[in-house]
């Protein structure tokens, strides 16, 4: 057995991981207790790794309209198109749209063909819908894209404040590193957002502002700071400018003005800058919350203000720390694959950075000007303006605002080129040529994550079919094209390269310098940081002068007409983005299986709906539909629903088809998190629910499936009831049944229907005009098992025998039932033994702040009742 280090391929944190290879071509997956960012252990993505290396849904050969072709056939033809159109229309009718999720080599090279060969810098990311905004604010206030923290520093801190950051689900690791050092050393903990998250669950103090409000909270806390003199003139006087400007910018934010803008009481307010004031060692961290606003940057800077107002910047345990989505999301802006960067940290506007990239790469272009942004480069696809476009390792008709408007875009687009790993995503549908890449396991190279550390990614597998590493697909593309400079023999040489550009032009100006790596062996590299252990340690920034800059900053409050809710969208525990790849392990979906929607339960009466209905959610162009959720943690004007359901999952469940494309102005991301919808109740005649072995096509009605160990399980409506509830049951039915036992009640509105064969259950489906009550979590347990019919068709387990309730712990299984009647037990109990006693939270452990909820709920009615 052969172990490989390795690096997880999903969120930010960047967790180590030890691949084995354990016979029958199966692998098995561990936190790598070496690596500085999870030291051994993983959250339940991460865990559940070896589940996603199947061949099933991969994309194994390349295709040119849908028809397989050789790789020679395929490069040659993307070659020739973006050849003559660039001839035919210029370097600038052509564009990438590329990936967080790529290797840094890759990206690398993607940058290279597109900017120094092309001669365009039309290549944007699915980073612009994550990090520009931090990049900006980052440019604005210290001269260079640099994140000032570690990952200890939230371990060092004495208050961490989460800013639109549900760390707890996003980056899990990271949390759990924070309330370890919270149980030992007391860390106080403030998180600001919308919604009570799960990273809300235990903090000192919970902040629920308005949608959009963070520039006048953090205003108000410069304002405050100064004027209490809780501020480090010292630091300022030497180190920073701009302090007058900012300081004008918030002189109209009392702590009044500040609790009016923000929804929240005053005494909140003065109780959070009493805190920011009280403590040396802070920890600002952000997030999408921040990030995805049209006043994005703007909320960046507001927060970095405040930190350079108090000195709180490159010293341990304090600074304003933004945190990474993607795997490479640091490692893409490193090499510059956005459409307002060079490569290495140098600028575009800079004639000197042009000259000396253009050299390095002896390439025959180098552009002077800014390329399109993703929502722009979009727009101009769908105006024919770009009539070439290659995607990789992304998949926009999904994660783009307004979708309707990318898929129109896409389909009217000359030339589509899609190169992922999986065969049917939203977007590949469009590709004129699809070019299969290889996955995690497969592909080798290097990411960067939230800590500016450099991380090897391993290969361990050998390929799907023929699929091959991005890095070669683009340089293949580049030579076919005529262009020389991309003959690499690996990622090692074009690692090299990259460490080379960092050092060209430098000369100690750009902390981006990778001399450490120089000559070091590619295959040995140990994880490790770039900009030294604690940038700006001296004082120094990037600036022309060396100073760090206060940016005045500007509160825009989100509008959103009359009788209309916020739509705040995000992600939850256990999926990633779109789906392609967690969507292959069943265990991820038993904390969700079915698209939802938050909403308070004023909002939910004022619109006459009751707990599971299913509502009708419209954007400006679009239409979802969704599972009600009515819930506390979100504010009575808004709603969040997660962005992660795609056609391959539900039947209209795409966050994205109701939000609105309007970006922040400085950094072009778009205002995710933001959107003005509306929301009624969907008329329903009859609710189903249920599960099947074999595949399962639910066509006409609303459905949502999520697979099963064997099979699926599936929700399912209709505004009018089918002619025979019997055959409607076999049309689901992928299998010949040997045994069908039905229940019809109350003239038709109510059917139970179980299927067997040779003893086995292979079918069960509910039906009836309320939504459906059975136990979920029990019957998807049941299928493939020989449990009576009469059993299964009374929709849950025996008398006797606890019904689980929904998972909440889905390494391990656990419902909230059980751990509901172990609280009632045990008066008292802390967590942990709560957890052991019911083994919830005891795989990953992402799920311990929804118990402890259930704890602090518990102990709340108690209280009451006493
Ligand atoms: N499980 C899981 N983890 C992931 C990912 C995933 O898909 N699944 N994706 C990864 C990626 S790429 C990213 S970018 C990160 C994202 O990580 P996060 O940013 O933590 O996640 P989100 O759920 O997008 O949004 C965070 C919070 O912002 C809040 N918010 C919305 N509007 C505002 C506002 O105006 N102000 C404030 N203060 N807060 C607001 C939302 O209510 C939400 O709780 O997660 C990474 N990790
Ligand atoms: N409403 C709303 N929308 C959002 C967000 C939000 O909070 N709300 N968040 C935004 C953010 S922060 C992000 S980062 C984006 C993420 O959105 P996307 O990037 O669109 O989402 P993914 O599902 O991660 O898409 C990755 C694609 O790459 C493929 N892939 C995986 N590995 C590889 C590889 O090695 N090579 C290649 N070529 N392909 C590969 C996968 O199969 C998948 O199709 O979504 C954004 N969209
Ligand atoms: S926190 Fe989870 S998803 Fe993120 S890198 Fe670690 S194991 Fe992977
Ligand atoms: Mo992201």
């Amino acid at each position: 057995m052969t172990t490989t280090k390795t690096t997880c391929p999903y969120c930010g944190v960047g967790c180590g991981v030890l691949a084995t290879k354990i016979g029958d071509g199966k692998v098995s997956v561990k936190g790598d207790p070496e690596h500085p960012a999870n030291f051994g252990k993983l959250c339940s993505k991460g865990l559940t790794l070896a589940e996603t290396l199947v061949p099933q849904g991969r994309l194994t050969y390349p295709m040119i309209a849908n028809e397989r072709v050789s790789w020679d056939a395929a490069i040659a033809r993307v070659a020739e198109k973006f050849a003559t159109t660039i001839r035919d229309h210029g370097p600038d009718s052509v564009a990438f749209y590329v990936s967080g999720q790529l290797l840094t080599e890759d990206y690398y090279v993607a940058n290279k063909l597109m900017k120094g060969f092309i001669g365009s810098a039309n290549i944007d990311t699915n980073s612009r819908l994550c990090m520009a905004s931090a990049v900006a604010g980052h440019k604005r206030a210290f001269g260079a894209d640099i994140v000032p923290c570690n990952y200890e520093d939230l371990e060092e801190a004495d208050l961490v404040v989460l800013v639109g950051s549900n760390l707890a689900w996003c980056h899990p690791i990271l949390f759990q590193r924070l309330q370890a050092a919270r149980e030992k050393r007391g860390t106080k903990l403030v998180v600001i957002d919308p919604r009570r998250t799960a990273s809300a669950e235990g903090a000192d103090l919970f902040l629920g502002i308005t949608s959009g409000s963070d520039v006048a909270l953090f205003n108000g806390l410069l304002r405050q700071l100064y004027l209490r003199g809780e501020f480090d003139p010292a630091f300022v006087f030497s180190h920073t400018s701009g302090l007058s400007e900012a300081l004008l910018a918030s002189r109209e934010w009392t702590t009044e003005g500040v609790a009016a803008a923000t929804g929240l009481k005053q005494t909140d307010v003065e109780a959070f800058y009493a805190l920011f004031a009280a403590h040396e060692k802070i920890v600002t961290a952000f997030s999408m919350g921040v990030n995805q606003s049209a006043s994005g940057t703007d909320k960046v800077n507001a927060i970095i203000n405040c930190h350079l107002l108090t000195g709180r910047i490159g010293k341990a345990g304090a600074g304003p720390f933004s945190i990474t989505g993607q795997p490479n999301a640091m490692g893409g802006r490193e090499v510059g694959g956005m459409a307002n960067m060079l490569a290495a940290h140098m600028d575009i506007a800079n004639p000197v950075h042009r000259d000396a990239v253009q050299k390095f790469w002896a390439s025959p272009h180098i552009p002077e000007k800014e390329g399109l942004k993703a929502v722009d480069m979009f727009q101009a696809v769908g105006e024919d303006k770009i009539k070439a476009l290659w995607i990789m390792g992304t998949n926009p008709a999904v994660s783009l605002p307004d979708s309707g408007s990318i898929a129109a875009a896409l389909k009217r687009c000359d030339f589509v080129v899609v190169s992922d790993v999986m065969a049917q995503t939203e977007t590949t549908q469009y590709a004129h040529v699809l070019l299969p890449a290889q996955g995690w396991g497969e592909k080798d190279g290097t990411v960067t994550n939230s800590e500016r550390r450099i991380s090897r990614q391993r290969s361990f597998l050998a390929p799907e079919g023929e699929a091959r590493p991005d890095w070669k697909i683009i340089c293949d593309i580049a030579e076919a094209m005529g262009f020389d400079g991309f003959g690499y023999e690996g990622p090692a040489e074009i690692f090299a390269e990259h460490v080379g550009l960092s050092e060209v032009q430098n000369n100690g100006t750009r902390l981006l310098n990778l001399e450490d790596w120089k000559g070091q062996d590619f295959e040995a590299l140990m994880p490790t940081q770039w900009g030294g252990r604690r940038p700006f340690v001296d004082g120094i920034f990037q600036t022309h002068d060396g100073r760090a800059r206060f940016v005045p900053t500007l509160f825009k409050p989100v509008t959103i007409d009359e009788g209309k809710y916020t739509l705040n969208t995000g992600r939850i525990r256990d999926q990633w983005h779109t789906m392609t790849r967690t969507g292959l392990v069943p265990k991820l979906f038993s904390h969700r299986a079915e698209p939802y929607i938050e909403i308070s339960p004023a909002a939910a009466t004022s619109l006459g709906l009751h707990p599971a209905d299913l509502a009708e959610i419209s954007g400006e162009h679009g239409k979802s539909i969704a599972r009600i959720l009515i819930t506390q943690t979100v504010r009575d004007g808004d709603v969040f629903q997660p962005m992660h359901w795609t056609s391959q999952f539900a039947s209209q469940a795409l966050a994205n088809g109701n939000t609105s494309p309007a970006v922040d102005p400085f950094s072009g991301q778009p205002a995710l998190k933001s959107s003005a919808v509306s929301i009624a109740k969907k008329a329903i005649a009859w609710h189903g629910c249920g599960i099947a072995l074999g595949p399962l096509e639910l066509l006409t009605c609303y459905w949502a499936k999520a697979p099963l160990l064997e099979g699926f399980a599936f929700e399912c409506a209709d505004e009018k009831f089918p002619a025979d509830w019997l055959a409607f049951s076999g049309s689901l039915m992928s299998l010949e049944a040997s045994e069908i036992s039905t229940v019809l009640t109350g003239d038709q509105a109510s059917f139970r229907c179980v299927a067997r064969k040779n003893g086995k259950l292979i079918f069960a489906f509910f039906a009836s005009a309320q939504p459906v009550e059975v136990s979920r979590a029990w019957l998807h347990q049941q299928l493939g098992s020989d449990v009576q019919s009469v059993q299964v068709l009374s929709g849950r387990p025996a008398a006797g025998v606890l019904d689980h309730g929904p998972i909440i712990c889905s390494c391990n299984g656990v419902g909230r039932n059980l751990i509901k009647r172990a609280v009632y037990d045990t008066h008292g109990a802390t967590l942990s033994a709560i957890c052991e006693k019911t083994n919830a939270g005891m795989g990953c452990g992402s799920c311990r702040p929804e118990v402890q909820r259930i704890i602090t709920e518990i102990s709340a009615t108690r209280i009451a009742a006493e």
